[in-house]
């Protein structure tokens, strides 16, 4: 693909975190800053997106008494996977990767911070129904086509395309620029769901 004068690239979650030495740490997680970098580079939108959770958020086991991490519950709005505390409201943790390039960005978009619902992904809460702001902002500004990278690729990437898809959006992820948790074949089965929503799916953009 080419990229063009209204092309974004949406970049998800490339915080401390989600890379190796984080609290909820994504194999090779920081492997995607280099790529990430050279992308944002050739673009003349970028938007970030930073999980961002108060402390004792829902979607964190340790708000459960004697539940494990990686199992899951019956919230209001549906399942919901618990995770290890994590991306802590002005913690390191919760920064973005050091060597992240952040200064072409116009906009970060921050979620997650509601302390009875999780976000994954970047338009909309886990009820799929709250939004963030990000469709609004899009159509305003006349950006149509999204380019995604980002952690991880089948929780926030996987929601984030699929949404990007439902709101009539172009979209395409670069799987270079990701890296997957990968739960119980999650990475194959966001990966289906992608291609099946109509999210390109793309190596590297040359
Ligand atoms: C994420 C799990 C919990 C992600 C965020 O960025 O993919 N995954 N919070
Ligand atoms: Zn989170």
């Amino acid at each position: 693909m080419k990229i063009e004068r209204d092309d974004l690239l949406l970049v998800i979650d490339v915080q401390n975190d989600f890379c190796p030495g984080g609290a909820l740490a994504v194999a090779d997680g920081d492997a995607v800053v280099p790529v990430v970098n050279r992308l944002a580079g050739r673009f003349d939108h970028v938007v970030l997106t930073q999980d961002w959770h108060p402390a004792g958020h829902s979607s964190f086991a340790t708000s459960h008494p004697g539940a494990a991490a990686f199992s899951t519950v019956s919230m209001p709005y549906g399942p919901q996977m618990l995770w290890p505390d994590h991306c802590i409201q002005g913690t390191p943790g919760a920064a973005f990767h050091p060597q992240l390039a952040t200064d072409r960005t116009e906009l970060v978009i921050r979620k997650g911070f509601r302390a009875a619902i999780d976000s994954y992904s970047a338009f909309f809460e886990n009820d799929r129904q709250t939004p963030t702001g990000l469709a609004g902002y899009l159509r305003e500004r006349g950006l149509t086509r999204i380019v995604m990278a980002g952690l991880a690729t089948d929780y926030c990437v996987h929601y984030s395309a699929l949404d990007a898809r439902r709101l009539g959006f172009e979209t395409a992820v670069v799987l270079s620029g990701c890296r997957a948790i990968d739960l119980a074949g999650s990475l194959a089965s966001a990966t289906a769901a992608m291609q099946a929503a109509g999210v390109v799916l793309v190596d590297d953009i040359a």
